[in-house]
């Protein structure tokens, strides 16, 4: 196939569009930050380095806007809509376009994102090797990094089963064939990260499922997965990401808690923290803020996958976080455990199928991170301030001295208890948990 010659001028992807400025919460220009000043420091780190913005290469620039009433609607001149090699090439060209002018700096994506499948596995790998070499060079050229990598392994129709908890032993072993190689290209990126979520890890019916193998086969096909890690070298974080649902109706990582179970479980805990999204959380039936909590309170709080449902809507809408709510009760519990190590704020997050326009990814990115970054001073001053962190520590004071911290250092015996509570008659009123005394307290920073 003829390619352009390598020293052709490529016809810029955005061309009305420059590099996103920082203008501040006045401006009224669409193509400028209102709140995210990259160089700006808050609690002594900058903001660059509290977010460590991440892209995904899957929806901003795999997304056609398709559903399940029609067929895709997006507008993306710099893609001649082909499955050739040369296609996806030029097609990372614009993403980091895209990503440079943005101002993000990690980007993250599967490796069916980047490179079209092709005949066999051998065939596919190539042409994974053939655009990794044009990410290697975009991002040298820009300087952003891979935040993480992963397989898709739930797309083609092989893993309609699943993969590692699929009922066929050769679906396993060609997804963990995909695995070795994705995680091979990850490392030759210099990824920070991979992530693992079980894109149809889970079952449809209980009917044909051996729920017991297939979780022991999850969890050898993760330990191969640490096994090949440890023998290329590779230092990045391994992530596991909940979801309850969807594809599948009930996949196995379905929370966080459930997560960690299973990890410990299988002796995997070491080896892995958790990569949390806001809409699966809220598919689960928790918060993010929840979600967050449980996995950063077990040590385990690797990384975020940005992003909102719909309040009316009971699927993965994906879209774009715009609530100073979300921003601020995510970024409280980011700082309150030290920031992120390894991992970022990930736009896991797709534009509608109505913004069908280039422009519309640049108004989508500049607003999640606006949104973070708001968030992110809205906690700093919550925490400057005080009253908050006083309010929680106030109310379990009565287990700094005394009974309660004898029991929390495991000194006291039941007896111990009883004869203190004997002696006692009966215990004292407990305070108000002020629930919209502190409600009213964090609308006085949002
Ligand atoms: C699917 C989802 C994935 C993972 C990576 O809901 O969130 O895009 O983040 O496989
Ligand atoms: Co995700």
């Amino acid at each position: 196939m003829k390619t352009k010659s390598k020293n052709s001028p490529r016809r810029a992807a955005f061309p009305k569009v420059g590099s996103i400025p920082y203008e501040g919460p006045d401006s009224k220009n669409p193509l400028a930050f209102k709140h995210y000043n990259a160089g700006e420091l808050v609690e002594g780190k900058t903001m660059r380095d509290h977010l460590r913005f991440s892209v995904v290469y899957w929806h901003t620039f795999r997304g056609t806007g398709s559903d399940p009433f029609g067929s895709g609607t997006m507008l993306r001149p710099w893609d001649d809509g082909s499955n050739s090699v040369a296609n996806a090439q030029n097609r990372v060209r614009a993403a980091f376009e895209f990503m440079h002018k943005l101002g993000a700096p990690y980007y993250a994506w599967h490796d069916r994102d980047v490179a079209p499948e092709g005949r066999t596995l051998a065939e596919t790998n190539r042409n994974l090797d053939a655009v990794a070499k044009v990410l290697k060079e975009e991002q040298q050229r820009t300087g952003i990094k891979l935040l993480w990598g992963t397989a898709n392994l739930f797309s083609h129709p092989r893993f309609m089963h699943g993969a590692a908890t699929t009922c066929n032993a050769d679906v396993f072993a060609y997804a963990a064939a995909q695995v070795k190689k994705a995680l091979e290209v990850t490392h030759e990126l210099g990824g920070e990260g991979y992530t693992f979520w079980g894109g149809r890890e889970g079952y449809m019916t209980l009917l044909n499922t051996d729920m017991k193998r297939e979780q022991e086969h999850l969890a050898r096909f993760l330990h191969l997965a640490v096994a090949h890690k440890k023998k290329i070298g590779f230092r990045g974080q391994f992530y596991i990401e909940p979801k309850p649902k969807e594809p599948t109706k009930h996949q196995y990582d379905s929370d966080a808690a459930a997560c960690l179970n299973f990890l410990r479980e299988y002796d995997l805990l070491p080896h892995f923290k958790l990569n949390v999204e806001t809409n699966h959380a809220t598919l689960a039936g928790h918060t993010m803020h929840h979600e967050l909590e449980v996995a950063a309170s077990a040590g385990a709080l690797g990384s975020i996958d940005a992003n909102t449902g719909d309040e009316l809507l009971g699927w993965d809408t994906d879209q774009f976080p715009t609530s100073y709510y979300l921003g601020a009760y995510v970024m409280l519990t980011i700082l309150k455990y030290g920031g992120f190590k390894t991992g970022g704020v990930n736009f896991d997050a797709k534009v509608r199928r109505e913004s069908f326009e280039p422009i519309d990814l640049f108004y989508a990115h500049i607003g999640g991170m606006d949104c973070f970054a708001r968030g992110l001073k809205i906690a700093a001053a919550i925490r400057k301030d005080g009253r908050l962190a006083e309010f929680v520590k106030q109310r379990y004071s009565s287990w700094d001295s005394g009974i309660g911290a004898r029991i929390e250092s495991g000194k006291a015996s039941l007896k111990e208890i009883e004869a203190y509570i004997l002696a006692k008659g009966d215990v004292s009123p407990n305070a108000s948990g002020r629930q919209e005394f502190l409600e009213n307290l964090i609308n006085e920073f949002i």
